[in-house]
């Protein structure tokens, strides 16, 4: 379904076999090489979201080969397969038209049922390729807002298990946030049994 130019919204793109090897995955990347941290804004605030990243490191705000703000390790290398998944959603979302999409850095986020992310705009990349957005587990609402400002208009998107969401063209800088998450919609068979995943991948333009 097409929220707006640019922004498309697939629900239910991964299979179960696919969310609990995504799940498997991410408790691997969330212990080592670095550890998923809430992430500390130049104000002092701790996000209530946790955090790990592969391929890039990102940091309040800014994008790093090494965790210095957590323990100075590498972070962990994006794998070829998760490449080519997020080739996969751009393919089917926008067709083959255009250049292959090569996402650096996924960032793997994890919300228990207190945790929200406030309106922002992603622009610590250099880039403006689409950002792939997969959700996992627990239910959450999604505000996709506008470019001009984290006010109205906004659009409230319950974003499921297994949804798959496609952030290009014009709707790449919009504002957006996760103002809640649902509770009751833990979805077992995903392989998580409480909380939610959202797994995005970006192509950061670092080198
Ligand atoms: C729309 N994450 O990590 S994913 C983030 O569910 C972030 O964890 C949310 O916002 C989450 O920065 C939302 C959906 C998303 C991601 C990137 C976008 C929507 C976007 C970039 C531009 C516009
Ligand atoms: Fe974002």
């Amino acid at each position: 379904m097409v929220v707006a130019p640019g922004a498309v919204h697939v629900p239910d793109w991964l299979g179960v076999d696919q969310q609990r090897m995504l799940v498997s995955e991410c408790r691997r990347w969330a212990t080592a090489p670095v550890p998923m941290r809430s992430a500390v804004v130049p104000g002092g605030h701790k996000m209530s979201v946790q955090t790990v990243c592969l391929g890039w490191h990102w940091q309040p705000y800014k994008y790093t080969r090494t965790a210095d703000d957590v323990n100075g390790a590498a972070v962990a290398a994006l794998p070829e397969w998760l490449i080519e998944l997020g080739r996969k959603a751009v393919r089917e979302v926008y067709g083959d038209s255009g250049e292959i999409y090569t996402p650096d850095t996924a960032l793997i986020n994890f919300y228990d049922d207190g945790a929200r992310m406030g309106m922002h705009q992603d622009k610590d990349e250099r880039c403006d390729a689409p950002v792939v957005s997969l959700s996992i587990a627990q239910s959450c609402v999604f505000r996709f807002g506008n470019t001009e400002n984290r006010n109205k208009p906004y659009t409230d998107i319950e974003l499921q298990s297994g949804d798959l969401f496609v952030f290009g063209g014009a709707s790449r800088f919009a504002y957006h946030g996760v103002p809640k998450v649902i509770a009751g919609s833990a979805y077992p068979d995903s392989g998580l049994m409480s909380g939610r995943l959202n797994i995005t991948l970006r192509d950061t333009g670092m080198r």
